[in-house]
């Protein structure tokens, strides 16, 4: 059996799209018999991060951690989808240097403010404007914009099925679905 391990990096605003479509892509690399796992706030944060908050240096830990994780499973043969806000530049790089060049995909999901502000759909958006989340990234926490991603995907003009055709062919994922 073989495969090689990789890490695909979805970063973005929240509400963007990446947790959607980093677990239609899982769908869709497991029916074509891939090892894959996604890895997100949900599985992360409750659990190994758990100690953690959304300061820039918890944020900075948090992607560390994950770096380290996702490290173990490419070596372990895993397709591995990150789906994380990783707001900082200086994050995302560290992450990328953990990784051999061919390892490693940084993917921007792309939607701007107003649209996941409409989507919210957790109801952090609205708690952040109330004032009850401070340091909320978008509304009083930047998001620097990946420079030189290697993918990205326009999560207001793509449908969720389309970024799933994209990712596969630019990255070489496999057959379309
Ligand atoms: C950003 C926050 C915050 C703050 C809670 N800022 O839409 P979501 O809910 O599911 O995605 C967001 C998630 C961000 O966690 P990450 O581990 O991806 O962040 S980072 O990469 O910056 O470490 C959001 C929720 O947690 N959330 N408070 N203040 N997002």
């Amino acid at each position: 059996y073989a495969q090689r391990g990789r890490l695909l990096w979805l970063t973005g605003l929240p509400g963007a799209g990446k947790s959607t479509i980093a677990f239609a892509l899982e769908r869709a690399l497991f029916e074509q018999n891939k090892l894959c796992y996604v890895l997100d706030g949900d599985n992360i944060r409750h659990g190994l991060n758990a100690d953690l908050g959304f300061s820039a240096d918890d944020r900075h830990e948090n992607l560390r951690r994950i770096g380290e994780v996702a490290k173990l499973m490419v070596d372990a043969g895993q397709i591995v989808i990150a789906a994380f806000v990783s707001p900082y530049s200086s994050d995302r790089q560290m992450v990328r240097q953990m990784f051999a060049e061919e390892d490693f995909d940084e993917i921007h999901t792309h939607c701007s403010l107003d649209v996941c502000e409409q989507r919210d759909p957790k109801g952090l958006y609205a708690r952040a404007r109330a004032g009850q989340i401070q340091g909320f990234t978008g509304i009083d926490e930047p998001y620097e914009v990946p420079e030189k991603p290697e993918l990205v995907i326009n999560t207001e003009l793509l449908s969720v099925q389309e970024a799933v055709l994209l990712m596969m062919e630019t990255l070489e994922l496999g057959s379309a679905p």
